[in-house]
């Protein structure tokens, strides 16, 4: 077996479907515990998703549209604290169980590393985000099973810049091609493919009307026993509808290499 030679996850709409039901909810309690007249609805959250990083995506709202209140804050000061403040609510929307995973995810991530395939995670999000999503699954020292766990502080220059793949690829010793990452979003793709890294993609509510024409596959998720995946762009599919290694392996390593 020569390729895939390790697998990096992406963790917001990869991991589980953490944007309309994580991020934004606790985006706008965060908003309300600081006064602001912000309230952020779903299609206008699914525009802010073009700009990558909590923080990022505050200063851009900020520019267009600066909030009545408080008077004469400065976005310096106000976004960090707002930012530290939506993570806690995340991070509380988590431990009520209300982010499960998607489907198929940690099956495949428990199938490659008992079949000691490194696994890895390249993200755009906070450190506390990625770890009170794993903490729960793979206990308290799920930072050992994972070969690199490559976040926001890893890489100040967030996707679709490449960095954090790069980062991460470095850190598995493997040239990008013999990696697979696995990504929800055109700038995820970007920032894959960027690295050299081919990747498959699976679209949630928030990414299904982008284009992913580099991608290995497209599909609507990596599908479980009796729930199969199927694709959404092009026609590569597992045939049984479920992303196991396997499937990855017969892939042409070659034509999945990202152009
Ligand atoms: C995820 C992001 C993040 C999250 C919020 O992008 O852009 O900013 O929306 O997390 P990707 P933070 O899935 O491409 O990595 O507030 O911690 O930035
Ligand atoms: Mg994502």
């Amino acid at each position: 077996m020569n390729w895939p030679q390790a697998l990096l996850f992406d963790i917001d709409g990869t991991l589980a479907d953490t944007e309309g039901e994580g991020h934004l909810p606790a985006f706008n309690r965060a908003f309300r515990d600081f006064g602001l007249d912000w309230e952020w609805d779903r299609p206008l959250y699914r525009e802010l998703l073009a700009v990558t990083g909590g923080q990022e995506r505050m200063r851009h709202y900020w520019r267009m549209h600066p909030p009545a209140t408080p008077k004469g804050a400065d976005p310096d000061e106000l976004v960090p604290a707002l930012h530290r403040a939506k993570n806690e609510h995340f991070q509380r929307i988590v431990e009520a169980g209300a982010l499960p995973w998607r489907p198929g995810v940690e099956r495949l991530i428990k199938e490659a590393m008992a079949r000691r395939i490194p696994v890895g995670v390249a993200t755009t999000t906070s450190r506390s985000n990625v770890e009170a999503l794993l903490e729960p699954v793979f206990g308290p020292r799920f930072q050992e099973r994972f070969a690199v766990l490559a976040c926001a502080d890893t890489a100040p220059n967030k996707k679709p810049a490449p960095d954090v793949y790069l980062r991460a690829v470095e850190a598995l010793g493997r040239e990008g091609d013999r990696v697979l990452a696995l990504e929800d979003s055109r700038n995820g793709l970007e920032a894959a493919t960027g690295a050299g890294v081919p990747t498959l993609i699976t679209v949630n509510d928030f990414t299904d009307h982008q284009s992913f024409p580099e991608a290995v596959a497209v599909l609507d998720h990596l599908g479980e026993p009796g729930y199969p995946c199927r694709p959404v762009q092009g026609s590569v599919a597992p045939p049984e509808g479920v992303v196991d290694l396997a499937w990855l392996q017969s892939l042409d390593a070659d034509s999945s290499r990202a152009k």
